[in-house]
């Protein structure tokens, strides 16, 4: 596998904010190894979650998922390093906590709500090109 210096935007949800799990998801990404290049607290509005969740539109999850993560402070990240936007989906596990693998920041962490699958701590970018339409969306100015 070819060395690839990535970037990746990194969501502690509300859901994690308000545990005050941020300190440990941010703990587990630099004991990986990847950089922290830009932070910021934020309440986003539902204007960015509408851009940033373009894809979900229309599935059944998409208003509640909007509503969730419009409901609070988030702990929005820029990572970087080598391969990062795979790692850190590895590091986040599964998008079911409940079928999460332990060790994984999801399956050590996340608890079963039911039907409340959105509530899972962490969001990590999927793709290089996700990562860069997603990172101009919480960091213009980045
Ligand atoms: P990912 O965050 O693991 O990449 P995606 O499929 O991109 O998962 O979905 C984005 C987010 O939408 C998930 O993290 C989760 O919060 C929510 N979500 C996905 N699928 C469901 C579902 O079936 N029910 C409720 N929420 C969901």
């Amino acid at each position: 596998m070819t060395a690839q210096t990535e970037r990746s935007l990194v969501l502690v949800k509300p859901d994690g904010f308000s545990r005050g799990l941020t300190g440990e998801v941010l703990r587990r990404i630099e004991a990986k190894g990847y950089t922290l290049v830009a932070l910021d607290v934020l309440t986003p509005t539902r204007e960015m979650l509408a851009e940033h969740y373009a894809e979900h539109e229309g599935k059944p999850f998409y208003e509640p998922l909007v509503d969730f993560m419009s409901s609070g402070h988030v702990a929005a990240v820029v990572i970087e390093g080598n391969r990062c936007i795979e790692g850190f989906r590895a590091l986040a596990g599964a998008t079911d906590p409940t079928a999460a693998l332990p060790g994984t920041i999801r399956g050590d962490l996340g608890r079963d709500w039911g039907r409340k699958v959105q509530e899972n701590i962490v969001h990590g970018s999927d793709s290089p090109e996700s990562a860069a339409r997603e990172i101009a969306i919480w960091f213009p100015k980045l």
